[in-house]
């Protein structure tokens, strides 16, 4: 036996990390293409130091109660740890870290991407062609869509993803407010003029685009309710590229098929028992663009993300810091206990 931190990844890494990973630690990779199961969990964490989780693993409090008395680190390969129950990792005296701010940029990017793509019916313009072979031809009428400029974009969670869209978005010339826990003052903080809205019900009236920046917690579930989607302006859009637990879908689904909402775009949607027919049947018609939680998913973020991971594990075996620890006090953690 060597004095080798032993950890267990759940899934495939990009092949440099795992690399990195097999030279520096005992390593056992679940290369399936699939996640594992808890009891798969428990039974490939036997004898393991440290456990390299992603969004895909339910690490609920049974599952930590069941973790063998060698796990004492819970890195997770990702930003969001909504999987995770932090309360019943600290009680049970463990260390959770996760990736933050390198997937930051490409997140936004995603969703600028989606935000042009539904005023300007970008899907809808290759299905007609491509798909539909339904084209007639130019004509000064066709295939309108609506100006970006001008409107207003409504952010809400306006952490470090949240403000890089806003910087995105003043570029295209669209005014910028968010809700969040915290207002940013101007300045460094806040480089962005943006509107900051104490009602979310408000702002959600008064804006053409709203795009969810918010981690999942207890707090944030549910926050784009079937009330607050219904008193949303006629002809708005929505973007979320966070977690799916954030709106009522089925309320978003009633909206958009009455015509009350113009468009969604999703990366992230319910898809546990399958993706809902009338939101398959919404994307079919091009006003609704799914996308396969792909926001962070470039390669030089996942690289990145894995490099992370590699100098939590590090410096938390060394008996340090790790520096990317999540602590009670951090608002992620605050949030989350409701
Ligand atoms: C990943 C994400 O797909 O980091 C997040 O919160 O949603 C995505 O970057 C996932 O986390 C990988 O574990």
């Amino acid at each position: 036996t060597s004095s080798k931190p032993k950890i267990l990844v759940t899934r495939r890494l990009p092949a440099s990390i795992e690399a990195r990973m097999a030279t520096l630690f005992e390593t056992d990779v679940n290369d399936a293409d699939q996640g594992l199961t808890p009891d798969d969990i428990l039974s490939g964490l036997d004898g393991k130091d440290v456990l390299v989780s992603t969004i895909t693993d339910r690490i609920d409090a049974e599952l930590i109660a069941r973790l063998p008395k060698s796990v004492r680190l819970i890195a997770q390969f990702g930003n969001g740890v909504d999987n995770i129950d932090l309360e019943a990792a600290w009680a049970a005296g463990l260390t959770v870290t996760n990736t933050p701010s390198v997937l930051t940029e490409d997140t936004a990017d995603m969703a600028t991407a989606l935000m042009l793509a539904l005023p300007r019916r970008l899907v809808e313009g290759t299905q007609m062609l491509l798909r539909d072979r339904a084209w007639a031809g130019w004509s000064p009428t066709s295939m309108l869509g609506h100006r970006l400029r001008g409107k207003a974009l409504g952010i809400v969670g306006m952490g470090r993803i949240g403000t890089a869209v806003a910087s995105r978005a003043r570029a295209f010339g669209l005014s910028i407010h968010y809700f969040s826990r915290n207002r940013r003052p101007p300045g460094v903080e806040n480089p962005i003029e943006a509107t900051y809205w104490d009602d979310l019900d408000a702002m959600l009236a008064a804006v053409d685009i709203v795009s969810l920046h918010t981690p999942l917690t207890r707090e944030s579930h549910g926050i784009l309710s079937a009330e607050r989607l219904a008193a949303m302006k006629l002809g708005a859009y929505v973007v979320n590229v966070s977690r799916p637990e954030l709106i009522d879908e089925k309320a978003l689904v009633e909206q958009l098929e009455t015509c009350h909402l113009a468009g969604a775009a999703l990366d992230v949607f319910d898809n546990q028992n399958g993706i809902d027919p009338r939101l398959l049947a919404l994307a079919e018609t091009g006003r609704v663009v799914l996308t396969a939680h792909m926001a962070s998913a470039t390669l030089e973020a996942r690289v990145e993300m894995g490099e992370a991971v590699i100098v939590n594990i590090r410096t938390f075996m060394d008996g340090h810091q790790p520096p990317h620890r999540l602590l009670p006090e951090t608002p992620v953690a605050r949030a989350a206990r409701g």
